[in-house]
Parts: C-alpha cells; sequence; structure tokens
C-alpha cells in the first residue's frame, strides 16, 4: 500500500449549509491520521487548502451560487490531488461538501492520463450529483460532479475536465434521490446505476465485486468518493442532506472490505461531514472507522483470503 496523504478541503460553497467547513478538523479530532498509521500505513498530512483570489465569473441559471469560490476550490484541489497521486501517494481529501469532487476528480484524471491509465470512479451517494449548472434548481453546485467527471457541457466556467470519464467506467452506489433533470440525463448515459432497488434485490456485495472485477481487467485506477448520506441516517446523522433508507453500518463496512480486498483504490474523498450537526462526533467516528476498513482493518486477520 503506497502512503497516505491527507488533503484537508474546508469547502462550504457547493451547498447553503454552513458546517462542511469544519469536517477536516472534525475528522482529525476523530483520529484519521492515528488510524491509518495504526495500520502500519505511511501518512503525511498536508494541512487545508486555503482559497486564491477568485475569478470573476458568471452563469447562465440565475439559480446558482457561490461560483467564484468553487471553481477556485476546484483548481486548487485538482493540483494537489495531482500532486499526491504524482508523488505516489494514496490522497484522501477530508470535505468539505461534495463539490470538492470536481476537483479531485480532476486531479486524478490528468494523472491517469500522463500515466496513460485508465481511471474509473466509484461514487458512494443517496444522490446521483448528475446535474450541470445549467440543469440544477437548488444552485448547489455539489449536485453537480459526477456531470463534469463525465464530460457534460455547461460547465463553462470550469476548465475542461482532464479526459473525462466514460460512462461505463462510472458506478452510483447506493442512490436513493434523483431529480428529474438528473434522471432524463441518466438515461442518456450508460452509467452503472445501483440505486437502492438494485441493492436491496442483489445485495451490497455483487454489483460491486463485478464492478471492481471491471477495474481490474482494464488494469485502471479507482477513486472513491464516499458521502455521508451513503449511510442511513440513523447511524451519521451529521449531513445537510439526510435521505433515509441508507446503508447499514454493516454494509459500509463490507463496502470499505471488498474495496480494502481488491487493492484497487488510488484516491479517496470524505465528503458532506457537517459537524455542527453531529452527535458527539458520531458521524466522525465513523466516517474514520470506515477509512480503517478500507485501509486494512479487520475483524479477525485470516492468513489466506477466503471464509473457511
Ligand atoms: N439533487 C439535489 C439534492 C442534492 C444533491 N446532492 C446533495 N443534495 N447532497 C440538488 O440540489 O442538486
Ligand atoms: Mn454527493
Ligand atoms: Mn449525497
Amino acid at each position: 500500500m503506497p502512503n497516505v496523504v491527507l488533503i484537508g478541503a474546508p469547502i462550504d460553497s457547493g451547498q447553503r449549509r454552513p458546517g462542511c467547513l469544519m469536517g477536516p478538523a472534525a475528522l482529525r479530532v476523530a483520529g484519521i491520521a492515528q488510524a491509518i498509521r495504526d495500520l502500519g500505513h505511511g501518512l503525511e498530512d498536508w494541512g487545508d487548502l486555503a482559497l486564491g483570489d477568485l475569478a470573476a465569473v458568471a452563469c447562465e441559471n440565475p439559480a446558482v451560487h457561490s461560483l467564484a469560490e468553487t471553481l477556485g476550490w476546484t483548481e486548487a484541489l485538482a493540483d494537489k490531488t495531482d500532486d499526491a497521486l504524482s508523488a505516489g501517494s494514496l490522497p484522501i481529501i477530508l470535505g468539505g461538501d461534495h463539490s470538492l469532487a470536481l476537483g479531485s476528480v480532476a486531479g486524478a484524471a490528468a494523472h491517469a492520463a500522463r500515466q496513460g491509465r485508465t481511471l474509473f470512479l466509484l461514487w458512494l451517494d443517496a444522490h446521483s450529483d448528475f446535474h450541470t449548472p445549467m440543469t440544477t434548481t437548488s444552485g448547489n453546485l455539489h449536485g453537480t460532479p459526477v456531470a463534469y467527471i463525465a464530460g457534460r457541457s455547461g460547465f463553462d466556467a470550469f476548465p475542461p475536465f482532464p479526459a473525462p470519464i466514460p460512462a461505463e467506467r462510472i458506478c452510483l452506489y447506493g442512490i436513493r434521490s434523483v431529480d428529474p433533470a438528473e434522471h432524463a440525463a441518466l438515461l442518456r448515459h450508460d452509467i452503472a446505476i445501483n440505486d437502492m432497488r438494485v441493492l436491496d434485490e442483489r445485495g451490497i456485495v455483487a454489483p460491486l465485486r463485478e464492478f471492481l472485477e471491471t477495474v481490474r481487467a482494464a488494469g485502471g485506477m479507482l477513486h472513491v468518493s464516499l458521502d455521508v448520506d451513503f449511510l442511513d441516517p440513523s447511524i451519521a446523522p451529521a449531513v445537510g442532506t439526510t435521505v433515509p433508507g441508507g446503508t447499514t453500518f454493516r454494509e459500509a463496512h463490507l463496502v470499505m472490505e471488498l474495496l480494502h480486498e481488491s487493492g484497487l483504490v488510488t484516491s479517496l474523498d470524505l465528503v458532506e461531514l457537517n459537524p455542527f450537526l453531529d452527535e458527539r462526533g458520531r458521524t466522525a467516528r465513523l466516517m474514520v472507522d470506515l477509512v480503517a476498513s478500507l485501509m486494512g482493518r479487520k475483524v479477525f486477520d485470516r492468513p489466506t483470503r477466503g471464509y473457511a
């Protein structure tokens, strides 16, 4: 396993409820660095990113807010994520709302393109985040990263996405809230949509294993974007947009364990944690425990893979 680099992204501009900017601090207080070191990994904390001067930008859709700020974060994060990957490390972006993925995945895509490698995306979320700045009605840009990454138009204010990820390499997992405009657009794209209907019927394991097999067969890199609302609000209350019917504690850990076993994850976002809404830090602690599972913490360390 490569060294881990923590990149703090105190971003609130992609939505309207203040608090996500405290996410990086809460994840650090919950012990993310030590949890990763305890598993034997090297770790560097690059601290929190700062926003530079903002460009003057406008959007035709009057609903869109905080565009310049979100653009600034996008550019800063793309560079840092690319830097961490180029240093041979596994970047973990500590959010911040989900608009940070506009930048982190752009950085991973730029890196993959330079290396001649194929990048895949696993989106663990209640939402499909497939709006463009032109279709969003909330105006919250945290609902747009998957569309940017897939190369949809409507992102004129943003740098062109480097090497957009084709739909077949994108897997949405856990979704249960899709707006009409996103729905219509998703029907035109061949993105794997593992909504809760699919996961209830097939279970949490099979569709993930299938996706990981395609990543492995292609020798691909894998960016995982973990939104707190992937989890059921009863176990993860610290999020602005709770949607009932999310993954359970055990399902979420199993997903992380499968990701660890695959050995395929090359970058990770932790997003939408709003510590102001948390109950005594329980959501922050759960996110850290999930990262530990992803990085190799096991209930029982079997000498060989399998369950015999
Ligand atoms: N699709 C809605 C809601 C939403 C998307 N992502 C989150 N909420 N977290 C929107 O505003 O775009
Ligand atoms: Mn999201
Ligand atoms: Mn979400």
